[in-house]
């Protein structure tokens, strides 16, 4: 029995050398870090979602990002038919299409509805404000 497990041993490591090149360390610092990099870039995307009603939005908590984030908006059109745009931000959120963005500027930006609605009081008063802090 050990002699077989050295031998089951022994060919695994032969695979492994094989499988990465001879051993050349530099190609597994890279892939270490290709791992490294990808993981760090999912963990910064902010998510969340927005209810629309007639006529406001609320949102899952209040959305304030960190400068330097990815942010993804999600819009749940509860009663009516709503839409977010915000050309600063680069936002064009329907129902159907989450917007993802990069949070590059600091400021206080608001998103406001960009489906002509309602009553143009009504539909004018649609908005949520979004900011981005350092
Ligand atoms: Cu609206």
């Amino acid at each position: 029995m050990r002699i077989i497990g050295l031998l089951l041993l022994t060919g695994s490591l032969t695979m492994g050398l094989a499988a990465c090149g001879g051993g050349d360390e530099q190609s597994t610092a890279k892939q270490e870090k290709a791992v490294e990099t990808s993981t760090e870039a999912k963990a910064g995307v902010e998510e969340f979602t927005i209810t629309a009603k007639n006529w406001n939005f609320s949102s899952d908590k209040e959305i304030v990002v960190k400068k330097g984030e990815k942010v993804k908006l999600n819009l749940v059109n509860k009663e009516g038919l709503h839409t977010i745009k915000n050309d600063e931000l680069g936002i064009d959120l329907t129902a159907d299409k989450p917007a993802e963005f990069m949070a590059d500027k600091t400021g206080e930006y608001v998103l406001k509805c960009s489906t002509v609605c309602g009553a143009t009081q009504d539909h004018e008063g649609m908005e949520i404000s979004l900011k981005v802090v350092d």
